[in-house]
Order: C-alpha cells, then structure tokens, then sequence
C-alpha cells in the first residue's frame, strides 16, 4: 500500500482567523507530506507489512521489523495523527458534540466546559512536541464498557499503541501554531476551540461502541 495526501475537507483559509491560512498549507503539503513519504519509503523494504493497514501496525508495534519500527512509529504515526487532526476541525462544526457521545462526555467529565477545561489545560501542560487526545477504551471481556480519556503522547506517538482508539486529537507541535502564535500556545489553544468539528470522533465513537 503506497499512502497518499488526502485533500482537507475545507480549505487552507476556512479557519481564519483562529488557525491562519500560511500554517495550515505548510503544516499539510509540507509536515503532513513529509510523514506520508517517510512512511513509504519505510515500508518499501517489507511490501509484506505494507498489506498491514497502518491501523494495526501501529495498534502493536511488536509485528513491525526492527529495522523499520522506529520509522513507522514517527512517520506513520505522524501520517494517522494528522489525518485525524485535519478531521477534528471543520469550520461549519459541530463545535460541540451530540447524542451519545455528548452523553458519555457528560458522564465521564460533568459538563462540555469540564471536558474542555481538562483537555486544554493536558494540552497547555504537554511538555516539548506532542499530543492531545480524547480516547477511548473499551474492554473486550465485557459489553457496554467504552471509556472516554484524556491522553497526552509525546512526538508522533499514537494512542493506539497503548490500546486507545483517538477520537478527536489536538497537535501542539510548534509547527502547529508557531507562525502566528509565536511562543503563546495557550491562545492557540483557546482559538482551537472555536474551529472544533466533532462528526469524526463521533462516527468513530458510534462505530466502536456497536462493535
Ligand atoms: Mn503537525
């Protein structure tokens, strides 16, 4: 499988003037690019692991052959990643969730703000390049025990290693936000939170909590 960069759903500008229009085209034709072609060039020595939907690999890392592992924890990692982040934000919305992903919100968190509150400040705190995500986890022994979390991970890792399925997930790499933020994350943060799009973490909740 050769990866490929997938146009975003919206345009480079459509979330001005929260994220500019100069980050977001370097940040996917450039950062996200250089992932994806890292990723190939990766998998080219082992076309069998290449059948592996990037999914998998990442899910257990164990079944990557040592000599690529490390490049297809980075590169694929920062493949999946983006492409989820580029999902996470819509200019149209729904800058907050619905049905029963909101209901699990509630639960798990009290209230949107609550939720929010814990998510911006994990992503304020992160220390150097990473992550922020909501996860969820489901126990496989027992029905109807989806958990919602909030993870930080550090670099490109994902949380599927670690056994989360990411539903929504923020970048605080410096590339994310440099150009226009400077050193002033908190405020890119704060901005995020008004170009939220939730119809993929919550068609990927739906999905695993049928499953
Ligand atoms: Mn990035």
């Amino acid at each position: 499988m050769i990866y490929e960069l997938q146009p975003l759903l919206y345009a480079y500008d459509a979330l001005e003037p929260y994220i500019d229009k100069q980050t977001m085209e370097i940040h996917h034709t450039k950062h996200h690019q250089t992932y994806i072609n890292k990723l190939n060039e990766a998998l080219e020595k082992h076309p069998d692991i290449a059948e592996i939907p990037l999914e998998e690999l990442l899910k257990n890392p164990n079944q990557i052959p040592q000599d690529i592992r490390s490049a297809v924890i980075n590169h694929g990692g920062g493949t999946y990643n983006h492409l989820l982040f580029w999902n996470s934000m819509n200019p149209n919305g729904p800058h907050k969730p619905t049905g029963v992903l909101m209901d699990a919100i509630l639960k798990t968190f009290g209230s949107y703000d609550a939720w929010w509150k814990e998510f911006s400040d994990a992503a304020v705190g992160q220390f150097g390049s990473g992550w922020v995500w909501l996860t969820a986890t489901t126990d496989n022994q027992q029905q109807n025990n989806t958990q919602l979390k909030i993870t930080k991970t550090s670099n490109q890792d994902s949380p599927l290693t670690q056994g989360e399925m990411p539903l929504l997930g923020l970048d605080v790499w410096e590339h994310a936000y440099y150009l226009k933020y400077q050193n002033k994350r908190a405020d890119y943060i704060a901005s995020w939170k008004s170009v939220l799009g939730w119809k993929t973490a919550q068609a990927i909740y739906e999905t695993l909590i049928k499953s």
